[in-house]
């Protein structure tokens, strides 16, 4: 970290391992130490004023109050200073990260589906095409419910807990939960967003440097908030094929060919009674237990492609 960061790493920020993380860096840096000077300033101020019209100097009430102009400008660069930050920097900053999506050929698309108390992902396999998933499927052996008779969903990896990315590849996450609202927050990513029941949210970052970083919960979700995290490790390109390949024989070997009298969807919740407020799809503000992590639904920051896959050949 360079000597502009003293106060990120007061703060404890891990080192920035994003393409987009420095900007959000100085930000962040900038923003503590003007705070720091208007408090000192504000301090200062404050205890001039004290000594300045104590009762024995300053017996009666002046009602002219400061004939000056000296504290309007102050207040005024103040507010000059907070409106650059924000139109300026804050405000491009958060829309390139929400409007401004990778093509999804160039990026990686992954699926993160959260759940108490830990983060799943969704890879397309070799194919590029994300398998359907479906409430029906989940089990513990099948966390995502991915349908084994989809055939696009044969070669898909599924992982829990840790994820490999490639350096220097836009990374496209599209959060979602299972039971309660998480957060997918990884700090040295400079990057965080709502995994919600019922939404599909997608986020962008690039890693810039390999290593192994941590995803944590960014929202309290329960009594085993404080445990869930994970790891993102991100890879050289040769590294991440070997992952692939490797995950591919793995998964090949658990999700292959369904058995016969392959296992079908239990039955949905529109056919729950019970359940209140009946599921209606794409209803992102229902209630009601148990949406379904993989009921395909519109994004609502909307990428360019929201089922973006990568092409085929790319994984
Ligand atoms: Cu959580």
């Amino acid at each position: 970290m360079s000597s502009l960061a003293l106060i990120n790493e007061f703060l404890g920020q891990p080192p920035n391992a994003s393409s987009h993380g420095y900007q959000i860096d100085h930000i962040l840096e900038f923003c503590h130490w003007f705070m720091g000077a208007l408090f000192i300033g504000w301090s200062a101020f404050f205890i001039f004023v004290l000594i300045r019209f104590r009762k024995r100097r300053q017996p009666g009430a002046d009602h002219m109050g400061v004939r000056s102009g000296i504290s309007t400008h102050l207040e005024f660069s103040v507010v000059l200073i907070e409106a650059v930050l924000l139109l300026g920097f804050a405000i491009p900053l958060w829309a390139k990260r929400v409007n401004q999506f990778p093509p999804g050929k160039d990026a990686l698309v992954v699926h993160v589906v959260a759940q108490q108390f830990s983060f799943n992902y969704h890879l397309p396999g070799p194919d590029g095409q994300f398998g359907r998933r479906d409430v029906g499927f989940v089990s513990n052996s099948n966390p995502l419910g991915l349908d084994p008779n989809d055939p696009a969903g044969k070669d898909d990896i599924v992982t829990t807990g840790e994820l490999h990315v490639p350096v220097n590849r836009p990374v496209i996450a599209e959060l979602s939960s299972k039971d309660v609202i998480h957060d997918f927050f990884l700090p040295s990513m400079r990057i965080a967003g709502d995994a919600i029941p019922g939404s599909l949210i997608p986020i962008w970052f690039t890693p810039i440097k390999t290593g192994t970083d941590e995803v944590i919960c960014g929202q309290l979700c329960g009594l085993g908030h404080y445990g869930m995290k994970g790891t993102l490790v991100v890879d050289t390109p040769q590294d991440y094929e070997a992952w692939l390949k490797e995950r591919a024989e793995l998964s090949g070997g658990a999700q292959s060919a369904p058995q016969a009298g392959a296992p079908q969807p239990a039955p949905k919740p529109e056919n729950k009674p019970a359940s209140p407020g009946a599921p209606k799809p794409q209803n992102a503000g229902k209630r009601g237990p148990a949406p379904s992590p993989g009921t395909p639904q519109q994004p609502q920051n909307k990428p360019p492609q929201p089922a973006a896959s990568p092409s085929p050949g790319q994984l």
